[in-house]
């Protein structure tokens, strides 16, 4: 059987499930987390969404996926009343009409407030049609919903741009983490990059966070809600709720 044929049989089969990865406040609470798809399939064993999402994309399956990935969020959600879930927002999504309708029947669904679902939207695929993601993501926010800027500042950023798009908030691009490590000049882009997003009243998330010297230099500079492996790795859905359990 082909990935492409498998992938469409996987959304029925049961095989596909979220993990989820925390997002830390300044104080190290976990005060949301980032749903991200897993594929376990009996021919091809554990696929990662680099590998098939490029393919749902081409194919349209993605939509599909989309709806069943925002439904199965909200309903998780409703779990963690403490928690804001993130739902990665694919381009083919972003182009689709019915978008926001979906979106308001996966909260109403689920029974859960617009305000504790974010959406993120990739940087580059805003670049590749700025205006026809600059309608949708108005129409997301009239939903109530939060608008994040994923990978932002990761070689496709218009900063021109920025300053009309209806999003909340900015979520740095990993590269750019990692490259804190360098030295001076790549942690003066950082600071430079979360000044401006700030000068635009946008919040500011850091992905990618691994080493603790990296999350000192990001809560130095006022970036208040990390996320990477230094916080956590995704974790099951049972894994999340021993955690929240104790945090409480
Ligand atoms: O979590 P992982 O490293 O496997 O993710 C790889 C890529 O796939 C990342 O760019 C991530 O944003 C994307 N991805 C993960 N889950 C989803 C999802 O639910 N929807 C979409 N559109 N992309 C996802
Ligand atoms: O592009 P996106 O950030 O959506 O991809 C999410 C994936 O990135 C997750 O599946 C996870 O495995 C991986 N990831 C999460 N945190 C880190 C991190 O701190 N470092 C690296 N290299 N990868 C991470
Ligand atoms: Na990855
Ligand atoms: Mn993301």
């Amino acid at each position: 059987m082909t990935l492409e044929a498998a992938l469409h049989g996987a959304l029925r089969a049961g095989e596909l499930h979220l993990e989820y990865q925390p997002l830390e406040d300044e104080c190290g609470h976990w005060v949301a987390v980032e749903a991200l798809l897993r594929w376990r399939s009996p021919i091809y064993g554990n696929v990662t969404p680099d590998q098939f999402m490029p393919l749902a994309e081409r194919t349209g399956l993605s939509l599909a996926l989309g709806e069943w990935i925002l439904g199965q969020a909200c309903a998780e959600l409703a779990r963690w009343p403490s928690l804001m879930v993130a739902v990665n927002i694919s381009a083919r999504q972003l182009a689709d009409p019915g978008l926001s309708n979906q979106v308001r029947r996966a909260l109403e669904g689920a029974g859960v407030a617009p305000e504790r679902l974010a959406l993120e939207i990739r940087e580059a695929e805003v670049a590749r049609a700025p205006e026809r993601s600059h309608l949708a993501l108005a129409e997301l926010r009239a939903v109530g919903v939060q608008l994040t800027l994923d990978d932002f500042g990761g070689g496709h950023a218009n900063f021109a741009g920025l300053t009309q798009l209806p999003v909340h908030a900015v979520k740095l691009d990993r590269a750019l983490i990692h490259r804190m490590d360098v030295g001076a000049r790549e942690l003066a882009l950082v600071q430079a990059v979360t000044n401006l997003a700030r000068a635009l009243e946008l919040i500011v998330i850091a992905k990618g966070v691994e080493t603790s010297a990296q999350r000192a230099h990001l809560q130095a500079m006022g970036v208040r809600r990390l996320q990477g492996f230094l916080v956590a790795a995704p974790l099951s859905v049972d894994a999340l709720h021993r955690h929240m359990e104790a945090q409480e």
